[in-house]
């Protein structure tokens, strides 16, 4: 059984502060290995811990309550209620919980078939709370493998950001290798970068750079985020340049023997990896809100090794 290490306080402690249910949390733990029981503690444990430094937390949650409408307004009335550390525990939890998230409407085109650039494009299923989309087909097989091929040799052990510091730290947290593409470097990467943008329907300069990641067996991407955690001080390093993330899509490369499914552990939601095939969340409304549902991760990989292309999307033109 693995042990609660310092990436795993780091990993339950920012998930607490997020307003992460305790039941995903474990649940996310017995998946990497741990028993139920020893998950179970290290969870209350640090929502103990939680509850100590409540002010910190009461402070960003008023601020997030006083800055937003009616239904931040709500949030508040119900903690002014309670005793002061579980309002203010409250507060934080209510700030970020999915009744809050106004699901506004997908920019993704309706239908079964989305013609996307150059290309048509299957839906699978979708899903309106988190907003989760699953395509097939938005690369070829031959596609698929020329980007593996050009990535295989150039890939650095994956990097996850310090929310503290805003710097690229390697942690287990994220047990994988990488390369990432400038947007449009090539005539390959740019009709790749136009065929995503119209899939998801946001301008071609919003995206970043297309990511590779490799996973061998045993890999994994622990549950996280993809926005930047807006009470985080290194977060904005990252917004400085096309504000915050809104959207993704993570194609898959390769079938997966077992495991690598993408996990979406408050939702119950997972998407196996399928050769061509995509999953797209969105996580920023208009309102500029942000949806805690769309809490997810790579299931570790249990046979085989998998191969991911990532487009993260800004609320603006980025680099
Ligand atoms: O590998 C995945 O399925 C995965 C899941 C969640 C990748 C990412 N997030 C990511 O790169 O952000
Ligand atoms: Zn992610």
């Amino acid at each position: 059984m693995p042990e609660v290490d310092a990436a795993w306080e780091e990993w339950l402690s920012s998930n607490v502060v997020r307003g992460c249910s305790p039941d995903s949390m474990i649940e996310a733990m017995v998946r990497s290995g741990f028993a139920a029981d020893a998950a179970s503690v290290a969870v209350h444990r640090t929502l103990g811990q939680n509850s100590a430094g409540a002010a910190s937390v009461a402070a960003v949650a008023a601020s997030a309550a006083s800055a937003a409408s009616a239904a931040s307004a709500a949030v508040a009335a119900v903690a002014s209620t309670a005793s002061a550390a579980s309002a203010a525990t409250g507060a934080a939890r209510a700030a970020v919980a999915p009744c809050t998230y106004q699901y506004d409407a997908v920019p993704v085109a309706r239908g079964n078939v989305i013609r996307a650039y150059d290309r048509d494009v299957r839906v699978l299923m979708r899903c309106e709370r988190p907003q989760v989309i699953v395509f097939a087909d938005v690369l070829s097989p031959d596609e698929c493998g020329e980007m593996i091929e050009r990535s295989r040799h150039r890939l650095k052990r994956s990097t996850t950001v310090n929310p503290a510091t805003g710097q690229e730290d390697v942690i287990r947290n994220r047990t994988s290798e990488g390369i990432w593409y400038q947007r449009g470097e090539d005539p390959f990467i740019e009709r790749l970068d136009r065929r995503i943008a119209s899939l998801m329907n946001s301008p071609v300069e919003n995206g970043e750079g297309l990511q590779i990641l490799h996973y061998d067996t045993t890999g994994e991407y622990r549950p996280h985020f993809d926005y930047f955690p807006p009470d985080q001080p290194g977060s904005a390093v990252h917004t400085a340049q096309g504000g915050q993330r809104v959207a993704t899509l993570v194609v898959y490369l390769n079938d997966v023997a077992d495991g690598g499914e993408t996990i979406f552990p408050d939702a119950g939601m997972s998407v196996a990896a399928m050769q061509g095939g995509a999953v797209y969340f969105r996580y920023m409304n208009g309102q500029r809100q942000l949806d805690p549902l769309s809490l997810h991760g790579g299931a570790p990989v249990l046979a085989g090794d998998k191969w991911i292309m990532t487009k993260w999307v800004r609320e603006r033109a980025y680099g």
